[in-house]
């Protein structure tokens, strides 16, 4: 589709999408009144600079379903994403939503080459996270085979791979350096499996994990970038070209802007790229800020593909860290040691990478009165706010408990993560 076409698209697809939020969901019809915009404001998709920006605290304000544009009874899937704090991102999809979901998906896996011939292994995880489903549905769009593997069985896995000769595979990069770790040591080679395409995202990556989990793998490795607010896996993905993510833009309309100023910047200039999804209904967002920094690129891609392409994810613009394709806010550990009486308020989280594995240890100081010569109880005590941990993060963290004054203290802003992965 030429630009003008596509802005002409986007354009009537907004003003629809502002008529609906403004009719059904409170709160962009308040925020939309306070700045004296109707409807009628939004014709052009120049206009949408008009309008106000959306955040995650803005999800959290009005958790659970505050945000949700559709009747509940349109509503056919519930997905949930890290909240800032306690509670989940929640997210509500209708029939429609749902379709437009795997058609995007269904476009990544077309453009890495996935026919009905492949056969696919789903190696996300299934439930609240939308890896696992999303590329499942993608896939399945295709007519491709798909295997809903999941994640947590390496060993089965492998063993899928082999036997069912799987020729494409979707998981986060690092859990496919994992993958081919784990195959050399059980003395298999890329020559024993018949892995051609690989989908990895959820998490940043590097043209040097690419180099190797290609090599490693004996397959060809593409990106695929999505986010559960906007709709999951398939908000942007790779060609054949490996020259930025084409975004499908008809459906959620791209923007960089900085993320101090929130001015929009020129294509070739990094900053946070913010979305807006033209097209969902059940919970629309409007200029949505996913605290990614990235930029957009002008210019042709050589497969032919018109739509805007962004760069690979290069950082975040706040704390969230991604341990093993999870999402984590330190905000979210320190919520769970603030309710507890047993622990001083100061922790600290400490991030690594053992083989290809992400690793969390949360050391936590134990207050003077809870202290104890038994052995039994500081286990108990290490295991409760270990559980509590796994339930909130849905990652397990090595829990260390530190003697009183011992994690230290900065006079100026307190260093509360040390992250000792490389990207490099
Ligand atoms: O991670 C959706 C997804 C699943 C994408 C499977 C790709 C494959 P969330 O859990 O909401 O959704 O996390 C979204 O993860 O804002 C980025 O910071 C990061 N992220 C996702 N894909 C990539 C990628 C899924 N390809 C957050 N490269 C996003 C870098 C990524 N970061």
């Amino acid at each position: 589709m030429g630009r003008d076409e596509m802005s002409d698209l986007q354009g009537k697809r907004l003003h629809k999408l502002v008529e609906l939020v403004y009719h059904n969901v409170p709160f962009y019809r308040e925020k939309m009144q306070a700045l004296d915009l109707s409807p009628e404001d939004i014709r052009s998709i120049e206009d949408i600079r008009k309008l106000p920006f959306t955040t995650k605290q803005d999800l959290r304000d009005n958790y659970p379903v505050g945000l949700q544009a559709a009747a509940q009874s349109e509503i056919v899937r519930i997905h949930a994403s890290s909240g800032t704090t306690g509670n989940p991102t929640v997210v509500g999809y209708t029939r429609r939503d749902l379709e437009i979901w795997s058609e995007s998906a269904a476009r990544a896996f077309t453009a890495y080459g996935v026919t009905r011939d492949d056969v696919f292994s789903v190696g996300y995880g299934y439930g609240l996270f939308t890896g696992g489903l999303g590329a499942h549905y993608g896939v399945e769009y295709v007519g491709a085979t798909v295997i809903p593997t999941s994640t947590g069985n390496t060993e089965k896995h492998l063993r899928l791979l082999r036997d069912l000769k799987v020729t494409g595979i979707a998981c986060t990069p690092s859990y496919a350096l994992y993958l081919a770790e784990a195959m050399e040591k059980r003395g298999m080679t890329a020559d024993d499996i018949s892995l051609r395409i690989g989908a990895f995202g959820a998490e940043p990556w590097t043209e040097k994990m690419r180099q190797e989990i290609e090599s490693r793998l004996g397959l060809k490795a593409y990106n695929l970038y999505g986010l559960s607010e906007i709709i999951g896996p398939g908000v942007s993905y790779e060609c054949e070209c490996k020259n930025g993510s084409h975004i499908s833009e008809d459906h959620f309309y791209p923007e960089i802007v900085d993320p101090e100023t929130l001015e929009p910047l020129p294509y070739g200039t990094q900053g946070e790229l913010v979305f807006t999804t033209l097209t969902k209904t059940g919970m629309p967002l409007i200029r949505y800020r996913t605290r990614d920094l990235c930029s957009l690129m002008d210019g042709k891609c050589g497969c032919g593909r018109t739509n805007v392409r962004m760069t690979r994810i290069i950082g975040r613009c706040d704390d969230m860290l991604i341990i093993r394709g999870i999402n984590v806010f330190p905000s979210q550990v320190e919520s769970v040691i603030l309710e507890m009486p047993e622990f001083e308020p100061v922790y600290l989280m400490v991030v690594d990478r053992a083989g290809c594995l992400d690793t969390l240890q949360v050391q936590v100081e134990v207050r003077r009165d809870f202290i104890s010569d038994e052995l039994g109880e500081m286990l108990r005590l290490r295991k409760k706010l270990a559980d509590r941990l796994k339930s909130v993060l849905s990652i397990s963290a090595d829990v260390k408990l530190m003697e009183p004054g011992s994690i230290s203290r900065s006079e100026g802003k307190s260093v509360r993560v040390i992250d000792r992965r490389s990207l490099d």
